[in-house]
């Protein structure tokens, strides 16, 4: 009831901020849409002149992202460089998100709560998956990104904003996990020993890629920073990566991010929700074919020293992950949408499992 309550009073903000955006037409309906674990998405119709059109509207997550009129900039900035380099190309629109500025001009606007809203156009025609299903789909899903960080490399100055400071930071994550520890304000560290261990003894190893850009030996370049494979797009029609979504956290960072939260996700053979840790394997196959496709659109850029650690990167990403699943836990569930006790805990076990695997195919030399 309590939830029905929340969801009829966000669908009205949602409604009234839908009307604030400069789109054509008469507002049919809006209705909560997807499953992010972040922001609250809703899917709006709109008859434009006898035709029905979709917008995606979203309230941005502020206590997430404390800027969000910077991280609006980000969005428009990298979306309108991508537009401009698929100009004249087929499905030209579905390439790249679109920016729908609201009446003020600005991308975004203000609910009566405070809340800050965006639009952009509805993508028709695609999907996407929490698992991948053939090598093929990997491979795609690769370029896919592969070709989104190429877009991105000569974005002009001035540099990014930082959405979220230190996202990928395993230092500050670290940090933020032995304080949760060490204060265990809901009482849940007992039940989480094993967990807890894992993390304490794997440190200093997933220490690797910050270490790396700190000293610089890695580059920083424009990244995606949240690659999870359902923010990757796929056309229904060709099967194509055609757009790539969840633009909050494009950010300076290294492509490692990406290339290892591609790793999580597609070498899966189960998704990060999975309870049955048996179904959560690492596959070779999956793995081979991700990186061929990855590479074939990012060799131009790469270092060698980002190549030799691409492995290292499924791992570290899947690591990081591992943190703030526990890291929520233990403070009390604050941070991801969860629907049952121990949820982020269950997926905390998923990831540990992921890396136990991971590590078994790294011995045999991945
Ligand atoms: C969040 O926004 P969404 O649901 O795509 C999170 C990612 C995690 C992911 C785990 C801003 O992504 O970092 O990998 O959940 N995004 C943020 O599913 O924290
Ligand atoms: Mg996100």
């Amino acid at each position: 009831m309590g939830i029905a309550v929340q969801d009829t009073s966000q669908t009205a903000l949602a409604r009234a901020a839908a009307l604030d955006f400069a789109i054509y037409g008469d507002l049919e309906s809006i209705a909560p849409f997807g499953g992010g674990l972040i922001n609250h998405t809703f899917v709006s119709v709109w008859d434009q002149a006898g035709t029905r059109v979709r917008y995606l509207h979203q309230r941005i997550n502020d206590k997430v992202f404390t800027r969000p009129d910077q991280l609006m900039e980000n969005f428009a900035r990298v979306t309108a460089h991508i537009a401009a380099k698929t100009v004249g190309m087929p499905d030209h629109s579905r390439r790249t998100l679109t920016v729908v500025k609201a009446r003020s001009g600005l991308p975004y606007t203000r609910d009566a709560e405070g809340g800050w809203w965006r639009a952009y156009l509805f993508v028709e025609g695609v999907r996407a998956k929490d698992v991948a299903s053939s090598p093929e789909e990997a491979r795609v899903l690769g370029s896919g990104v592969g070709r989104f960080q190429k877009q991105l490399a000569d974005l002009p100055p001035p540099r990014l904003h930082e959405t979220i400071p230190n996202f990928h930071n395993m230092e500050t994550r670290y940090a933020r996990f032995y304080a949760a520890l060490a204060s265990d304000p809901v009482k849940r560290a007992h039940g989480a020993r094993e967990e807890i261990a894992f993390m304490e003894a794997n440190e200093e190893r997933g220490m690797i890629l910050i270490r790396g850009l700190q000293s610089g030996r890695l580059p920083e370049r424009v990244c995606h920073n949240d690659t999870k494979m359902n923010n990757i797009f796929l056309d229904d029609a060709s099967g194509e990566a055609l757009c790539v979504a969840d633009l909050d956290t494009v950010m300076p960072g290294t492509v490692l991010f990406d290339v290892g939260d591609l790793i999580r996700t597609v070498c899966s053979r189960a998704g990060e929700e999975e309870r049955d840790l048996a179904k959560v394997a690492f596959d070779q196959r999956f793995f081979d074919a991700l990186i061929a496709g990855y590479c074939s659109e990012a060799d131009d850029f790469l270092t060698e020293e980002e190549k030799c650690l691409i492995p290292e990167a499924g791992r570290n990403i899947t690591h990081i992950m591992a943190l703030r699943f526990l890291t929520d836990y233990l403070e009390g569930d604050h941070y991801y949408a969860t629907s049952r006790p121990g949820h982020n805990l269950d997926r905390c076990r998923n990831q540990i499992a992921l890396i136990q695997s991971l590590d078994a195919a790294l011995r045999a030399g991945v």
